[in-house]
């Protein structure tokens, strides 16, 4: 066809107006500011929590929704990463365990939600652990990172990821390797001089040179912080900024590991069962200073945000991968299907929802940040995915959600929590329970008493296993 010459102008218009449509539509978007520290449960003061000193997060709460329950997919690092940025529970993606290699390279069908936003005209940026990796060990590398998310990786290292430095630091237990020790010390350096402090100089760097109102073009930055994971060194200051007297050891009955099964504590070998109370306070003292130490460079982070002039434009998440116990149960790690390891605080604010401030107490997981971050700019998810957007409580925190949320994990467990029940199922060939707990949790919020053999709970036992049973679970 011979096109006239009027008509090629029309053509040229059209194809004009529709590039601008699109550019318009990307700039449109908001940027997202995603911020994920390592093992921190939700013990922030905005979370209730009396020793925590949170003043920056609790900040941040005051202008979106606090998600008040909210659950990891698995009580571990690499599997519960992975089970966010896939919007799949582990069983669904086959992601279990802390593998080695990228994510991409494991699940090489599916889009991760840093991609599918770069391939969907974001500038996509991460600075330190966002997928898996080793702590201290793999610090200042790239982890399992899913290597087709980013325009840019940075593997921020410090003074903390110097084995020495570990090796120099106060141990509790005997046990060899640096995951299945307690490790603390409260060296008198700046927060730059830490891995993490470095990271936040590379993302302050990133928001600068990127700043959606300049290049016209929206980011995705991710800041992954290494603390409060073991081993917890983490400088002086901040060590000083919590009243350590406000923490006390959890009791423990004496009985209470009785009716327990073994594998909820299949590292129970290892030198974080039972310390002595003296390094018990110590180790908490260092726990709770890290989640000082990270709430400070969050709100550094965001203090830049706002410098920037891009907080009316940005949606914040902030979040962990999964709790971390302080001496619950006799238990000073993570990996439990216990609360205290499942839970996880998660913060979001997008200047453009009605709500501010309110808490939500819906059960939610981090399962549901894919679907949600999708639905507030308006991205159509890849795949099928298995959490639910968030939209809608952000605008009114009493719109009802889930039933339960589920959890699997330590090692291989099946676990449902309800609003008033936490129950667990360990399965032989995904058939039998061979081994399961049941915790009342209005009863007995500090699960001592595991009811699973208590026939007064037949009924919830057969409504929770019924569940379990729906769910195809991969083998
Ligand atoms: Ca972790
Ligand atoms: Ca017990």
């Amino acid at each position: 066809m011979k096109i006239t010459k009027p008509a090629f102008i029309l053509i040229i218009c059209v194809a004009a107006l529709s590039c601008q449509s699109r550019r318009d539509q990307v700039i449109e978007r908001p940027n997202i500011l995603f911020i994920i520290a390592d093992d921190l449960a939700d013990r922030l003061a905005c979370y209730g929590d009396s020793v925590a000193v949170t003043p920056h997060l609790d900040k941040l709460a005051a202008r979106g929704v606090l998600f008040a329950n909210n659950f990891c997919q698995y009580p571990t690092c690499g599997p519960s990463r992975a089970s966010l940025f896939s919007g799949l529970y582990p069983f669904e993606s086959g992601y279990t365990h802390n593998s080695p290699g990228t994510f991409n390279e494991h699940l090489p069908d599916l889009v991760s939600l840093p991609r599918l936003f770069r391939e969907n005209g974001y500038y996509t940026a991460r600075v330190g652990k966002i997928f898996h990796m080793g702590i201290p060990g793999g610090i200042g590398g790239p982890g399992t990172d899913d290597t087709l998310a980013w325009d840019l990786a940075v593997n921020n290292s410090g003074y903390d990821a110097d084995l020495e430095v570990w090796e120099n630091a106060i141990h509790v237990g005997d046990e060899t390797g640096p995951g299945v020790r307690v490790v603390y010390d409260a060296p008198q350096i700046e927060d730059s001089e830490m891995a993490d402090g470095q990271g936040l100089e590379a993302a302050i760097q990133i928001l600068k040179e990127n700043n959606s109102k300049k290049t016209g073009k929206p980011f995705f930055l991710a800041y992954g912080m290494y603390r409060p994971h073991p081993p917890m060194i983490v400088p002086e200051k901040h060590w000083e900024a919590i009243k350590i007297s406000k923490y006390k050891i959890p009791y423990v009955p004496e009985n209470d590991r009785e009716d327990i099964p073994e594998i909820n504590f299949h590292l129970k070998g290892a030198g974080f069962n039972f310390i002595p109370n003296a390094q018990g306070i110590q180790y908490a003292h260092a726990y709770y200073a890290a989640i000082h130490f990270v709430d400070e460079l969050a709100g550094k982070l965001i203090s830049e945000l706002e410098k920037e002039g891009l907080a009316e434009n940005t949606v914040i998440v902030f979040t962990g991968d999964q709790g971390f116990h302080l001496g619950e149960h006799g238990h000073w790690h993570k990996s439990t299907m216990f609360e205290e390891a499942c839970r996880v605080p998660l913060i979001i604010v997008d200047p453009r929802q009605k709500e501010k401030g309110e808490k939500c107490t819906n059960l939610t997981g981090l399962i549901d940040i894919y679907p949600t971050l999708c639905d507030l700019v308006g991205i159509e998810p890849p795949h099928q995915l298995s959490g639910l957007s968030l939209v809608p409580q952000l605008n009114n925190v009493e719109v009802p959600g889930k039933k339960y949320e589920f959890t699997m994990g330590s090692p291989l467990g099946y676990g449902i929590r309800t609003s008033s029940h936490r129950y667990t199922e360990w399965r032989k060939d995904n058939i039998n329970a061979d081994y399961s707990m049941l915790y009342d949790l209005e009863n007995d919020p500090d699960e001592f008493e595991n009811l699973a053999g208590n026939p007064e709970y037949s009924d919830v036992i057969k409504e929770l296993h019924g569940i379990l049973d729906s769910m195809k679970f991969s083998k």
